[in-house]
């Protein structure tokens, strides 16, 4: 009944039963009686993807037909999960499909557990592209997103002796049902070579890019499938292959021959993810993939422009609007330059003019080592004709800073595309700034930092063009899909479509002191926190107990979201115990998920102190029955949404300025976690719509941090006078998590005190544990924590990643919508 064009679709069990069987048979060359689980599986992705593909057919007419204005995504990072339940869900299909399989002898949820998750992404920037083209479908806007194709994505994690260790991901190794090859759309994308400056018709100068090789981009589609089954949008990712051009006469040339020597093989410009999270690493095969998939998206774009208005480029930015997520795709700025004024012959001024209405750009993080820099030498080398428009902007960009603060030469040092440090490098951000007509932070309090710290005199010379547009997650995949009884329980109370509307999730408030109400939402939890128990036994061996409160942080290991704060709690707590066997707290079990970027030797460690304080309390009889550690291995979006719905308590615990927004904060409390948190990023929204009474904010703000470090912030003080910390500290010294390995988990000690605890840990803990104090006290009083969980779940209906989107279409995007009938 809520089908927009259900007519397609397959309404009854027997269709059901029909299709899988028929692609068992001539999609995949078995039966019934040979099928194995992941046979079942392709043949039931097989079956939706009949349908998926007969709403992308017909989204693409429509699309056409009214040459509709569209939203370019431009990401290097998508971060997809799992696609079989989503689709079905947003079909409508999920209890047919279940039911069918059911009369096959087939479990669903058996079959789902084949699909390996497309973790094309490292963390909160990918899922969000993700979460966001779900949004755009689901609101019938048109969009595509365009992305790489890597061969392997993040790695997956393994755990030996409590330390991680990495292994390739291979998505792909047994075929991905859902993609698309699209060879008719094979773009040529050009690398390395010289630039010929030479004079055209009318005595103009003309330069032309003589490229030293030509790498083929090859395009695979995802079908994007919105909620109600109308829009089905794509998902475009290049692949990178071999296209046998060599340019003799670059080699010939002389001088170019150690450029070509230094060349790419083709295939590995999209091997792999690069796993990277927060810190750049200047690697030249990383600004390959960027150009390579600016390149092939740009051509694609014009390519489709052409077909509908020819060489008139006047109408470009009314059908064209790119968004950039992060830096990882500013190239595409200077590319496009280069295409329009080079290829199109259009004088400068009017080029400028059609970029900067083309791109905006969305930045991600605050952080100094994740703003991306590339060293102007390595541009030079691999897009020659780049670094001269590159150039050529900076020069007209410092005209107009001059023109606002004449003379002025340390503000344009300050403001320039281009740092002149020893070696000259590239600022990505201020390229971005400087080519887009709208720049966005992720969260209220992350879109002021970027106003006055990050880029203040942007500001100045630029108003109105900084603004914000908070975060928000699907509600499809974050609470329908993952948490079906609590779905179950909301539709009972508010009606069916609040995932579409989850402002309606309000609905539930007048139920949070209700003794029904409390005990069915509680029982659902509970049930959740069984089945994540039961995952917890089967993944690492370890029991745990379902009364205890489930206090679960997950996100990528980084010090500023410093996991380390919640062990250094953990282990005073086991501390509390040992002295007093009678300390009394609530049992809890601490449950972590992450991953450590390989070279990140430091958050590698706090992985393995985690693991081996956990391995240490775990088999500890004298506090068993009061405290446990999980540290869950190869956390992903898969997992995610096992965890998710069993959380008591959110971990939220970054130092005050460091995290732009979190998403997984958002996700937590629409599935009735309480947040123990920092005023940082959306905590902060999250605390105002949740109210001061339904959240445990803790530490430092912003303000704070910042004059404690311009006093001189100093650890040792902390660590002095403080004698629980000390012992904590001391005791990662000692052998007791490692026995017969002194000192095996001292760099964590080191980085706190010799190190200078950057992210003020020891300065925070205090406070921490006193909010882990409050956490406890309110869990033991069943009907008020009912009450906070509860009112968790209502009220976060601002956080849907529609309302996010909603805001990119009114004051960035200005996109109509497009039924698609
Ligand atoms: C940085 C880099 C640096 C170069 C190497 C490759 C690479 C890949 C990823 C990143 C991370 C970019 C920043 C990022 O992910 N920020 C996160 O964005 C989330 C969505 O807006 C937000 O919720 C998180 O707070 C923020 O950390």
């Amino acid at each position: 009944s809520k089908q927009a064009n259900s007519s397609h679709l397959p309404t009854n069990k027997a269709e059901f039963k029909a299709a899988i069987v028929r692609h068992l048979h001539s999609t995949l060359g078995t039966d019934e009686n040979k099928a194995n689980e992941h046979a079942w599986w392709k043949a039931t992705c097989a079956a939706i993807q009949e349908h998926v593909l007969d709403g992308l057919r017909k989204t693409q007419k429509t699309h056409y037909m009214n040459d509709t204005r569209a939203v370019h995504y431009f990401s290097a990072e998508f971060l997809m999960g799992r696609l079989l339940s989503n689709n079905m869900q947003n079909f409508g299909v999920f209890e047919v499909a279940r039911d069918a399989l059911k009369e096959l002898g087939v479990e669903l949820s058996d079959i789902m557990e084949e699909e390996p998750d497309m973790a094309l992404g490292n963390g909160g920037l990918g899922r969000l592209a993700a979460c966001y083209i779900d949004s755009l479908a689901t609101l019938n806007y048109p969009a595509i997103g365009y992305g790489l194709h890597y061969e392997h994505g993040l790695f997956r994690q393994e755990i030996q002796n409590g330390a991680q260790i990495e292994r390739p991901d291979s998505w792909r190794d047994y075929g991905n049902p859902w993609e698309i090859c699209r060879p008719e759309s094979i773009q040529d994308i050009s690398l390395y070579g010289y630039v010929e400056t030479k004079y055209g018709e009318n005595g103009r100068i003309q330069k032309e890019w003589h490229p030293g090789t030509i790498v083929k981009g090859v395009p695979w589609d995802i079908p994007v499938v919105g909620y109600n089954g109308s829009t089905v949008n794509v998902l475009r990712l290049w692949q990178s292959q071999a296209s046998n051009y060599f340019n003799w006469d670059v080699f010939n040339a002389g001088g170019y021959v150690d450029a070509q020597s230094e060349n790419v093989q083709a295939e590995t410009i999209s091997k792999v993810l690069y796993p990277n999270d927060e810190t750049e690493a200047g690697k030249e095969l990383r600004l390959i993939q960027q150009y390579f998939f600016c390149a092939c998206s740009l051509k694609d774009i014009i390519r489709r422009y052409k077909r509908a208005h020819g060489d008139d480029w006047s109408r470009f930015t009314q059908q064209v609007v790119i968004q950039l997520n992060d830096t990882h795709p500013a190239i595409a700025i200077p590319e496009l330059m280069r295409i329009l004024v080079d290829r199109a012959e259009l004088d400068w001024e009017k080029a400028w003019e059609i970029c900067t209405n083309t791109f905006a750009y969305t930045n991600h993080t605050l952080l100094p080592e994740a703003l991306e820099k590339w060293p102007a030498r390595m541009i030079e080398k691999i897009l020659p004709r780049h670094l001269e428009i590159i150039y050529e902007i900076n020069h007209r960009f410092m005209k107009e800073v001059d023109k606002k603060w004449p003379g002025d030469n340390e503000v344009k040092a300050k403001l320039s595309i281009i740092e002149e440090s020893n070696e000259k490098m590239v600022r990505m951000g201020h390229l971005s700034v400087v080519g887009s007509f709208a720049v966005n932070g992720v969260a209220e309090l992350h879109s002021k930092l970027v106003k006055e710290n990050l880029f203040p005199e942007f500001d100045a010379l630029y108003p109105n063009k900084l603004t914000n547009v908070t975060n928000g997650i699907t509600p499809r995949r974050w609470l329908k899909v993952c948490n079906p009884k609590l779905s179950k329980l909301v539709s009972d109370k508010v009606g069916a479509d609040w995932p579409l509307h989850l402002s309606k999730l309000a609905g539930l408030e007048k139920f949070a002191e209700q003794k029904t109400f409390q005990k069915q939402f509680m029982q659902i939890k509970q049930a959740n926190k069984q089945a994540l128990a039961d995952e917890i036994k089967s993944l690492t061996g370890i029991v745990v107990d379902t009364n205890a409160i489930f206090d679960i942080q997950i996100k990528r290991l980084h010090e500023y979201k410093r996991q380390h704060l919640n062990l250094l709690h953990i282990m005073a707590l086991y501390r509390r115990l040992l002295e007093n066997p009678d300390y009394d707290m609530h049992p809890r079990v601490f449950i972590f998920g992450a991953k450590a970027a390989p070279g990140y030797k430091l958050a590698k460690d706090i992985i393995l102190a985690i693991n081996k304080v956990a391995d240490r309390i775990n088999n500890d009889p004298r506090v068993n029955k009061k405290l446990k550690v999980v540290f869950m291995p190869n956390y992903r979006v898969s997992q995610a949404e096992k965890m998710i719905p069993a959380a008591d308590v959110s971990e939220q615990i970054s130092t005050a300025g460091k995290e732009a927004s979190g998403t997984g904060n958002m996700k937590l409390a629409l599935n009735g976690a309480v947040t123990i948190g920092t005023l940082d990023g959306a905590n902060v929204e999250i605390a105002e719509e949740v109210g001061d009474d339904n959240i445990f904010i803790f530490g430092l703000t912003v303000d704070e941090v910042n004059s404690l470090k311009a006093k001189g912030y100093n650890p040792y003080d902390i660590y002095d006078n403080n004698t629980e910390i000390k012992a904590i500290l001391d005791w990662l010294e000692t052998d007791y998590f490692t026995p017969g390995e002194p000192g095996g988990l001292v760099s964590i000690k080191q980085s706190l005190l010799e190190g200078g605890d950057p992210y003020l840990v020891l300065a925070d803990f205090e406070a921490y544990s006193n909010a882990q104090r409050a956490v406890d006290q309110a869990y033991r009083d069943k009907a008020k924590w009912a009450k906070m969980a509860i009112l968790n779940t209502a009220k976060v209906g601002k956080f849907t990643s529609d309302r996010s989107i909603q805001d990119y279409v009114d004051r960035i995007w200005k996109l109509n919508t497009c039924k698609i009938s």
